[in-house]
């Protein structure tokens, strides 16, 4: 039956749920795009530690010259070995990966040395301070909205 905290309750499940389905598209090194940081990978380190990657979320690799992105697994990325990219690598800018798994994601260029200059980057979902307070309070929320329902 249609309690008002019924109602409240249900648009909070709802709001939530919408919260949680919005996929948010990135574009790596923004307006530097994807190439060889003059400062090396701590560029793309820095880059990524300020987003808060999610499940869904795009990357966009943005290059002009020659470059490519190979996603990889983090033992060739720490070595920089581009050999046994885990799909196909990318060759035409912009290119655009779906982090569709938890965990880490790890991209390099596979031309020349580029990826031992830091052209490398990782994107990790859900680690970021900012992350992790929108799980909590989502989880929150959710406690709230069932309380809601159970106690109509
Ligand atoms: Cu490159």
């Amino acid at each position: 039956m249609a309690t008002p905290a019924g109602l409240i309750g249900c648009l909070i499940v709802v709001s939530t749920l919408l919260v949680g389905a919005t996929a948010d598209t990135f574009t790596v090194g923004e307006e530097m795009g994807w190439t060889i940081p003059a400062v090396g990978d701590i560029m793309y380190k820095t880059w990524a530690s300020q987003k808060d990657f999610e499940l869904g979320d795009i990357l966009v690799f943005n290059w002009n010259g020659t470059h490519n992105v190979a996603k990889v697994t983090k033992e060739d990325y720490d070595n920089c070995n581009s050999t046994n990219a885990l799909v196909a690598i990318q060759t035409a800018s912009p290119a655009n990966f779906t982090l569709d798994t938890n965990g880490s994601h790890y991209f390099i260029c596979s031309i020349d040395n580029h990826c031992g200059r830091g052209q490398k980057v990782t994107a990790t979902i859900g680690t970021s301070a900012a992350a992790l307070t929108t799980a909590t309070l989502s989880t929150v929320v959710f406690a709230i909205a069932i309380a809601f329902f159970t106690h109509l």
